[in-house]
């Protein structure tokens, strides 16, 4: 369990590493499609993967740069990743960072995709015997895909170690939520499938750690999946050149004042657990090791044309 500091500390690194991959972007230093970014929802993937352990396995959606620095990745491989340098963690040939011996299956991009592979994961955890969980990280959007249902009912009927975290950041691309759930819940459905749900204020990060923290408890003691609803806000656009002109900026405003990292700094400033000095402190460190992470990867070089037959499997 990671203390509250650090949770910050994962929130900030989260924001401060996307922030720089999608400035890199607009200089066309990076190309491929437009940066996914978990502004706003930070609180989702620091707390989620605080309650994990070694051992346990999280599989990520389109956008996974969250999860993957929440679960300890080097943010100096992201970077070269995204960069597509040779020197990030899949040899620059796929931002779709993947790091099996810290348990992060690469991104998915195909929409609720990963909700099936981490249920066939879970399966095998439980056949070796272990007690190790898998985790799927999933959207609001991802959660009226028919993959879901089949997973959660399999899921259910198989009693897999297995937590279902839907991350509502209230989009589908520009989608509201209102006009595509009409439960009052998605954690309400677990009961349809015979399964534990709750929901949980997805940007308050100690929130999502009890509630991830309670299902990977029952899952490890046998007694299979949880369907877990954060509700978070999506900040920015569906991805980083979206103008979102389907949003009003009332919306968008409060939206920000909402914002976990603001919210969480200030809780933890109220409770004397952070002072501006240390806080200032923290932000210049993590603003100099992006920056060292940036020139890292411009200067690595890109892969050759022949590697992109290598590391394949079919
Ligand atoms: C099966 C499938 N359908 C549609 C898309 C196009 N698409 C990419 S992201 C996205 C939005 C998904 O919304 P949600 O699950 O809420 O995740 P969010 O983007 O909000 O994180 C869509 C429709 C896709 N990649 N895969
Ligand atoms: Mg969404």
């Amino acid at each position: 369990m990671r203390t509250e500091i650090g949770l910050l500390r994962t929130m900030l690194l989260i924001r401060r590493l996307e922030a720089a991959w999608a400035e890199a972007y607009a200089r066309d230093e990076i190309g491929g499609i437009p940066p996914a970014l978990s502004t706003g929802q930070e609180a989702v993937s620091a707390g989620a993967c605080a309650a994990l352990e070694p051992g346990d396995v999280v599989f990520t959606t389109h956008r996974g740069q969250a999860p993957q620095v929440a679960r300890g990745l080097d943010p100096t491989r992201i970077m070269a990743e995204l960069y597509g340098r040779r020197t990030g963690y899949n040899k620059g040939k796929s931002y779709h960072v993947t790091d099996v011996s810290r348990g992060v299956i690469g991104m998915g991009g195909i929409v609720a995709a990963q909700v099936p592979v981490a249920a066939g994961m879970a399966l095998a955890q439980k056949l070796r015997g272990t007690d190790r969980v898998s985790l799927v990280f999933f959207g609001d959007g991802a959660a009226n895909e028919g993959a879901v249902h089949e997973s959660a009912n399999l899921a259910a009927m198989w009693t897999l170690p297995l937590i279902l975290l839907c991350e509502n950041n209230g989009y589908c691309i520009s989608q509201p939520v209102a006009v595509a759930v009409k439960a009052a819940s998605i954690a309400d459905r677990a009961a349809a499938y015979g399964l534990p749900g709750a929901l949980v204020d997805g940007n308050d990060p100690l929130a999502v750690r009890d509630a991830v923290a309670a299902a990977v408890a029952r899952a490890r003691a046998g007694g299979g999946t949880t369907l877990v609803e954060a509700r978070t806000v999506r900040l920015g656009g569906h991805l980083a050149h979206d103008p979102q002109h389907y949003r009003s900026r009332e919306e968008i405003a409060a939206a920000w004042e909402a914002c976990p990292i603001k919210r969480f700094r200030a809780r933890l400033a109220a409770a004397g657990l952070l002072t501006e000095e240390a806080s200032a402190r923290m932000e210049a460190e993590i603003e100099a090791e992006i920056a060292a992470a940036v020139e890292f990867a411009r200067q690595s070089p890109v892969p050759e044309p022949r590697e992109a037959f290598e590391d394949l499997w079919a």
